[in-house]
């Protein structure tokens, strides 16, 4: 195994080429001797190109899968294989022209063995179109057939199922109304029945402030991010119809009443967050859990009054693996691409809330449980350069098929595609909340803004100017525009 250097500097190629462990065998000097270089030298900090120093002597199948994952991911990330053209950075560029045709693709007729993900065709619409946006194509050109399509799902009892005929889901309604936002059409917004919808999301509040994901169905931290997104986008009323589970008479429960507590529930002793109060935690469940609550609220104020901040960071922190560089989503697991949006898309709502200027002066004025002390706006909780050496080297499908994957091995599909490029979108921006209205926790009407610009690093910036994916919105996971067309679009509308 490569031996790790003294140092974490960046090293020029020329010292490289003496020592780095991938650069072809370097011997004292001998003018008759013709040095064969397997490949260039790269400027790669030795964090991602040797295995850790460190290791825990107890072998077991855990750190078996993790010793293999090094193996198959480091040749990819030192550029050792032929597969890339790396730049001098040992970074590749991002095959745009083969991704944007792997995800049309993916929105054709699909082979016969995807019968099995047939109540999840919403969900492919919403990957597809939110990567091709993020990749900078045009998806208006679906904008009819999405309309036709998602109209055959709804449901007259309100909501979206996975199909024609299916139970209407919080998850599949989450990704046909984000479908219908990246198509941005409003005779799209027109399909929703939004009467119908607001009366069935009542019925699935709980008396616990939580929401079930379909009538009689699980409730969990999915529900509650979900339930957040559809009713803040379509402008639904919060107040509880008397069929609700949460309706009490005489009380002015709403919608949105207890959820906080809810999703304070579901931190556990890791620091994590899980789908449910007492299970393990996940890293999508995390970025449920800020979502839903940068929904409810301003993130500044809202995020460190209902969960521990710094054990959460510890948490998130430690999901980021070396020398991979991109993120695991639970503790002992191994890296996998789509985590660089459910744990690297926590990492711009903590930040935002250490980073904003207003925060400066009114400084965490009057929350007590807020963090007292404030890391300066440039430094980043998370290693973007590692992230964005993962995403480049090791989640993008080397052929000409195009397409993100969970790491080298495996097939790309729409799902790592759309949340790969989300990660990315993460680590090559910087979102500052520039105001927010102020309001109780369920007022609906507290619309965070959000700013945001291409973060520059200091010194280098390791990926190519052209490389950069479109800004998406830190909380409801599209590009800003859309969403806020799509909000702007039912804020103008009075009553049903
Ligand atoms: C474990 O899978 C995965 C989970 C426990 C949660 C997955 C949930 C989501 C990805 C999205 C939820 C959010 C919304 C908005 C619907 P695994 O055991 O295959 O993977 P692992 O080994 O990486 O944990
Ligand atoms: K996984
Ligand atoms: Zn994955």
């Amino acid at each position: 195994m490569a031996r790790p250097r003294p140092s974490d500097q960046r090293f020029s190629p020329a010292a490289a080429a003496a020592t780095h462990p991938f650069s072809g065998r370097f011997e004292p000097a001998d003018e008759e001797f013709v040095i064969e270089h397997t490949y260039p030298a790269y400027m790669i900090p030795d964090l991602f190109t040797v295995a850790p120093p460190v290791r825990d002597a107890l072998v077991t199948a855990t750190s078996r899968a993790q010793d293999k994952t090094v193996d198959i991911c480091l040749p990819f990330l030192s550029g050792e294989d032929d597969v890339f053209k790396y730049n001098e950075h040992g970074v590749p560029r991002l095959n745009k022209t083969n991704h944007i045709k792997f995800l049309h693709r993916s929105l054709e007729p699909l082979p016969g063995g995807f019968i099995l993900m047939d109540a999840s065709r919403p969900w492919f619409l919403y990957w597809s179109l939110s990567a091709m946006t993020m990749l900078g194509e045009d998806v208006s050109v679906y904008k009819d057939a999405i309309i036709e399509t998602v109209r055959s799902m709804q449901n007259e009892t309100g909501g979206f199922g996975g199909g024609g005929g299916q139970l209407s889901h919080l998850a599949t309604t989450y990704a046909v109304v984000l479908a219908l936002a990246l198509v941005g059409a409003e005779e799209g917004f027109e399909i929703v029945d939004r009467k119908a919808m607001w009366r069935w999301i009542c019925s699935l509040k709980q008396p616990d402030g939580g929401f079930q994901v379909g009538v009689g169905g699980e409730e969990d931290i999915r529900g509650a991010y979900c339930a957040a997104v559809i009713v803040t986008l379509l402008n639904l009323p919060l107040d509880l119809t008397p069929e609700s589970p949460a309706w009490t008479a005489g009380s002015d429960k709403n919608l949105f009443s207890g959820l906080a507590e809810y999703v304070k529930r579901c931190q556990t002793f890791e620091g994590g967050i899980s789908g449910q109060p007492n299970a393990e935690a996940h890293g999508a469940y995390a970025f449920c859990a800020l979502g839903c609550l940068s929904i409810l609220g301003d993130p500044r104020r809202i995020i460190p009054r209902y969960l521990d901040v710094p054990r959460l960071i510890s948490w998130l922190s430690s999901r980021q693996y070396a020398p991979e560089g991109g993120f695991s989503g639970r503790t002992n697991k191994l890296v996998d691409g789509c985590y660089s949006h459910w744990v690297g898309g926590c990492f711009p709502l903590i930040e935002a809330c250490f980073n904003t200027p207003s925060n400066k002066q009114a400084g965490m004025k009057s929350d007590s449980a807020s963090p007292k002390k404030l890391p300066p706006a440039s430094e980043s909780l998370f290693s973007r350069e590692g992230l964005i050496r993962y995403i480049l080297c090791c989640c993008q499908e080397p052929s000409r098929k195009g397409g993100l994957r969970d790491k080298p091995g495996k097939a790309a599909d729409a799902y790592h595609s759309c949340y790969v490029l989300s990660g990315l979108s993460s680590a090559q921006h910087q979102w500052e909340l520039t105001s927010s209205v102020e309001g109780d926790l369920t007022g609906g009407q507290m619309d965070s803004v959000w700013n945001v610009l291409p973060y520059l690093e200091d010194d280098v910036q390791i990926f190519d100017h052209g490389d950069r994916v479109l800004p998406i919105h830190p909380v409801y996971a599209i590009p800003l525009q859309h969403q806020q067309a799509i909000r702007s679009y039912f804020l103008a509308k009075e009553g049903f």
